[in-house]
């Protein structure tokens, strides 16, 4: 059953041409392979924009590093677990290689949920800086700021002895430190003057690793992960003796800000009254709201299963909601003298486009309720 639904899921990889959204690929496609020219579609309205969006990105690390930075747009999506995971000294029992986190194809490829799945074999081949940009995937929660489907850009810079030996500094401060000053850097050159903060965190592939957070709608929103490329993926890929920083940016996230775009759905609308205040590819161009339509809250309160996931239950009510869906959010959580463990989570219903009918988000509630059911063997209350 989970095998079936992972791969229509994987229909969702290959996005339209020009129209459709991300609900329509949920149903309307059941088979087929990612065809390489619609790989950038997801960003549909904002293609063009997006399109120079990159190239400021692009042109802020030409301009800021003598060595060119080389390129890649084109890789697949499909990669093995290896590449996705071992290569990158992601751990075996890491939450990021369950079913409940990544689209598995089969048991040994996956939809990449990360741009960094390309790091080694580019290593290997002998590139010393280089930009990747993608489509990567993942079973994620539900809000303004995450989508199944979205774009990363990953950034590998190494340096030979020479460049932090004068500096002073040890190789990991000097790499640590040109990596913060180069992506405060480029924040400043998309947005100008905005508030961000760096937070200290985890990723198995860098050492120190860091998050860097923008404030945008009232909250601090993360943008990019970073840090110091670990040795041992250097050493495996003949670079004993460098060191090397790596970054992955949210490409939505940084067009979030720089557009002023409140929710990521729509991303993928097709609604004139978005597409069209996008269609110059200006990068000033700021997203001018057209009437919030309202939403509709909806509670489910049910008993969990052991198997019971929050990403699951997601993936349930987007595969029925599609992009009406806007947030769903855990609102209690009990356990009884039995031992039993009650959620009540709260399903958002808001379109971007239009007022949602009664009836029509009654349906949904309806259907939503009748899936979790058979699918997530819970016990709804
Ligand atoms: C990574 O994916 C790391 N590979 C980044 C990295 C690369 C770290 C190289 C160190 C070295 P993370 O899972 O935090 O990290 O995702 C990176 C960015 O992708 C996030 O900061 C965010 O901007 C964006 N992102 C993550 N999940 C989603 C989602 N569901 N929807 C939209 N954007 C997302
Ligand atoms: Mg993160």
């Amino acid at each position: 059953q989970y095998h079936h639904h992972r791969f229509r899921t994987f229909a969702l990889s290959i996005p339209f041409p020009s129209s459709g959204s991300p609900a329509s690929l949920f149903s309307s496609l059941s088979s087929g392979s990612p065809q390489k020219k619609s790989r950038w579609a997801p960003v549909a309205a904002v293609l063009e924009v997006g399109g120079v969006k990159i190239n400021a990105i692009y042109e802020y690390f030409d301009a800021n590093y003598s060595g060119k930075f080389v390129k890649f747009d084109n890789l697949s999506p499909i990669v093995s677990t290896k590449e996705n995971f071992d290569d990158v000294l992601v751990p075996a029992d890491h939450v990021s290689r369950s079913y409940n986190d990544t689209y598995y194809v089969n048991a040994n490829t996956v939809l990449r949920c990360h741009t960094s799945a390309h790091q080694v074999e580019l290593l290997r081949q002998g590139h010393n800086q280089f930009l990747v940009t993608g489509d990567v995937y993942r079973r994620d929660s539900i809000d303004a700021t995450h989508y199944p489907v979205f774009h990363q850009m990953e950034g590998v810079r190494v340096f030979s002895p020479d460049e932090w030996q004068a500096s002073g500094l040890d190789a990991t401060s000097y790499a640590a430190m040109d990596l913060k000053k180069s992506l405060e850097g480029l924040a400043c050159h998309l947005f100008g003057d905005v508030e961000m903060r760096w937070v200290d965190t985890y990723f198995p592939f860098t050492n120190p690793s860091f998050e860097l957070e923008i404030y945008f709608q009232e909250k601090w929103m993360e943008v990019l992960g970073c840090g110091v490329t670990e040795q041992e993926i250097l050493k495996r890929s003949d670079r004993m003796d460098n060191v090397a920083w790596a970054f992955g940016l949210g490409l939505e996230r940084l067009a979030m800000v720089l557009f002023e775009i409140p929710d990521i759905r729509l991303f993928w609308s097709t609604d004139e009254r978005f597409t069209s205040q996008f269609s110059e590819g200006q990068l000033g161009a700021k997203f001018k709201p057209f009437s919030k339509f309202p939403p509709c809250y909806k509670d489910v309160s049910f008993w969990i299963s052991d198997s019971f996931t929050e990403n699951n239950l997601c993936e349930v009510v987007r595969g029925i909601a599609g992009d009406l869906v806007e947030e769903v959010q855990l609102i209690d959580n009990f356990t009884n003298k039995k031992g039993m463990t009650s959620h009540c989570y709260r399903i958002a219903y808001r379109s971007t486009e239009r007022s949602l009918t009664d009836e029509e988000i009654n349906q949904l509630q309806w259907n939503v309720r009748e899936a979790m059911q058979s699918k997530l063997n819970v016990v709804l209350r």
